[in-house]
């Protein structure tokens, strides 16, 4: 049997490249609290991502809880429940109600046509994702918040790097969270960040991901520790000056898994979208009609240890925990796609050999 082939493979420098970046922490002992590493990350992602202000945080998960805290959304929120549980579980874990909007047949990302009608007098902002790097509508949105004074939180877990029309998909929005995970294009093993261009916002985020301390005694807000070590900031560092290499590497696996199964009758792939210059995050297939179902397709490969993921089902607003919290709204199109889209393997080091057995035993 052929070595495992999972769904994703962190991307990681030469061990020798990052013992040499911590090397200098067993001189200072400086692990944590927002020390050099980290700060020169926060540095260096400003200017990859080209955005005024960066702030990091241990995970992208609770940079999204703490965008939502800094921007004090109240009551309602519009968002999509295809997605990973983080999106959904920051918003009810902040004390909001998610109000889920349908996505697009096309992209996975929201569906603008239908945010104007679940406004309410209680919604105060929107939180779109865009899943797969795929990029949501952003002048819509930017349409739609502007009209009704909305905010505007991008799920950016999967869009590191993306660029719209040459804007980094890092200023649209009040605040864009970005995640760092072992799974994600850039990782700083766990790690996540907020890109803002509000300046004011930066003392907030940093006040709320250490405990509430404004200065030494003096605590103003009741607020948890979500701060970026120095040995996450040091992967980051390394990994960066690999990216850009990174993503063209992934390139090349998604433009040989559009060649191999472009043209098949029941297999439907995300179409690039205009204006966007893709990182290739995931690789989403949606099975509509083939020969086999999704969940068969799912078992062949793993027969042939090739693990392929059911990202994004089931929808988090069928999540066990959210049954009878609050009124469920129906999402047709993203329960249709959740039903049939498995995420191929997808990773810079996967040959294209690996490819072309994967898709064989797809069409097989
Ligand atoms: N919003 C969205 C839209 C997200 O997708 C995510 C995270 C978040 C927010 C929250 O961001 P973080 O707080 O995580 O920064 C994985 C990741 O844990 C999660 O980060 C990611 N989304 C989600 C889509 O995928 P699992 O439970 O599927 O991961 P797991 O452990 O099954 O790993 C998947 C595959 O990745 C493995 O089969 C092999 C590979 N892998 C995994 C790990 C842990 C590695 O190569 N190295 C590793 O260290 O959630």
């Amino acid at each position: 049997m052929k070595n495992p082939i999972q769904v994703t493979r962190s991307s990681m420098p030469m061990f020798e490249e990052y013992i040499e970046e911590i090397r200098d922490l067993w001189d200072s002992h400086w692990l944590t609290n927002m020390g050099i590493k980290h700060n020169q990350l926060e540095k260096q992602l400003r200017d990859y991502l080209m955005v005024p202000n960066v702030s990091l945080f241990t995970n992208g998960h609770l940079a999204l809880e703490i965008a939502i805290e800094a921007l004090e959304l109240t009551g309602e929120v519009i968002t999509t429940p295809f997605t990973f549980a983080s999106t959904t579980h920051a918003i009810v874990r902040k004390g909001l109600t998610p109000v889920f909007c349908d996505i697009n047949p096309e992209d996975y990302t929201i569906q603008t046509e239908s945010i104007e009608e679940l406004i309410t007098e209680k919604t105060s902002a929107i939180i779109p994702v865009h899943v797969y790097g795929n990029i949501c509508n952003v002048n819509e949105i930017e349409r739609i918040a502007k009209k009704h004074n909305l905010k505007v939180i991008y799920d950016a877990a999967h869009a590191f790097g993306v660029t719209v029309n040459g804007e980094s998909v890092a200023n649209y929005g009040d605040a864009s969270m970005f995640s760092f995970h072992a799974t994600k294009v850039f990782n700083t093993i766990e790690g996540g960040a907020i890109a803002f261009k509000d300046s004011d916002l930066k003392d907030t985020l940093n006040v709320l991901k250490n405990f509430g301390i404004t200065s030494q005694g003096s605590i103003d807000y009741v607020a948890g520790n979500a701060k970026m070590n120095e040995f996450q900031a040091a992967m980051g560092l390394c990994n960066l000056n690999y990216v850009d290499e990174e993503i063209e590497k992934r390139k090349k696996v998604f433009k040989k898994y559009i060649e191999l199964l472009g043209d098949i009758k029941g297999i439907k792939l995300s179409e690039p979208q205009d204006g966007i210059n893709s990182n290739y995050a995931y690789f989403p297939v949606v099975f509509d009609d083939y020969k086999y179902n999704r969940d068969v397709v799912l078992e062949k490969l793993s027969n042939e240890n090739i693990y392929a993921r059911k990202y994004f089902y089931p929808l988090t607003s069928e999540f066990i925990c959210y049954q009878d919290s609050f009124k469920i709204q129906e999402t047709p199109i993203a329960s249709y796609i959740a039903d049939r889209v498995l995420t191929l393997p997808l990773f810079s080091d996967l040959s294209l050999e690996e490819v072309e057995r994967i898709c064989e035993i797809i069409k097989k």
